[in-house]
């Protein structure tokens, strides 16, 4: 699940005069989509690796990718605008970009506190498997982390896991207990574009015969009080995600892309000494969310 892009492709990107993004609301706005579409597929084998993403991300057995856009990040520079179109210009191939958060930019930072909840997005300690807003009657249907900078000390591999395959692994009691609408996690506030709260929520929602959300953050365990039943359930399935899981480490300028209906994610803990290092050459990734046109076929 790891696309690397064309040396022709990645040649012609360089110079490509993508404009500034506009929102409407909280998503892309429509001109600025339809506008880095034609721009980006003037440029050769751009249509290509489009299919290629699209199909990794919602073809059979796929769920994920990781686009490889290193060397692109290297001569324009991973902070730069320029950079930053373009990575929107292929999120926007694979669906609508938008902000959840009113108060955030399109893309938001995550990067290293050490006196953070090291559990959180921007923690030093694990962050154990989850779904992006698992308690959004909508949550989005993509969730997307473009590596800025790796942990310089080799720690905060990403971790991700096939929920379906999962929960397959599972007994058909465990599975009734997470049909059932008893598990609750977080708060909900102001958010666009994400629907309602909801809570209580089950974990398989509507997800039993394979298909569905599975509505599941392991941090429910810690954090939220669960009946007895409902709770060894849910640690079953985060131990079976375990199991199945894989990982790597995100290089700069690699953009990993999570189709929310089929894969979970994490991240292991960051390696120890991160006090040590300068805020500005710890790890760095930038989060943006992903909305699916209606009836497309991702949210299987
Ligand atoms: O730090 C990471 O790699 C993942 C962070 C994450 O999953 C989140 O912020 O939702
Ligand atoms: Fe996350």
């Amino acid at each position: 699940m790891f696309i690397d892009i064309p040396s022709e492709l990645e040649a012609s990107l360089i110079g490509l005069p993508l404009p500034a993004w506009k929102l409407d609301g909280s998503f892309l706005a429509e001109s600025t989509m339809e506008r880095y579409r034609t721009e980006l597929t003037a440029a050769p084998r751009f249509e290509e690796t489009a299919v290629r993403l699209r199909h990794a991300l919602t073809g059979e057995g796929g769920g994920y990718a990781v686009l490889r856009l290193g060397s692109l990040a290297k001569v324009l520079g991973t902070g730069d605008d320029r950079f930053l179109r373009l990575v929107t210009g292929f999120a926007a191939e694979a669906a609508v970009p938008f902000s959840p958060f009113p108060l955030w930019p399109l893309w938001k930072d995550i990067g290293v506190k050490v006196d953070k909840d090291p559990g959180r997005a921007s923690g030093i300690g694990y962050n154990a498997f989850h779904m992006d807003l698992v308690n959004a009657t909508l949550p989005p249907d993509y969730t997307t982390l473009l590596c800025v900078r790796h942990d310089p000390l080799g720690g905060g591999l990403s971790i991700l896991s096939d929920a379906h395959a999962a929960v397959a692994r599972l007994s058909e009691d465990s599975r009734t207990l997470l049909a059932e609408t008893a598990y609750h996690y977080g708060n909900f506030f102001d958010l666009f574009g994400v629907g309602e709260e909801y809570t209580p929520f089950p974990i398989l929602d509507g997800a039993d015969r394979g298909e569905g959300l599975v509505r599941f953050t392991a941090k429910m365990l810690e954090r939220s009080q669960l009946g007895q039943a409902h709770a060894d359930a849910a640690r079953e399935l985060a131990e079976e995600l375990v199991r199945g899981q894989l990982s790597f480490m995100l290089q700069p300028g690699d953009y990993l892309i999570v189709n929310q209906h089929r894969f979970l994610h994490g991240r292991k803990a960051l390696h120890t000494g991160q006090e040590t290092l300068p805020v500005a050459d710890r790890r760095l990734l930038l989060q943006l969310f992903l909305r699916a046109p209606a009836g497309d076929g991702s949210a299987t």
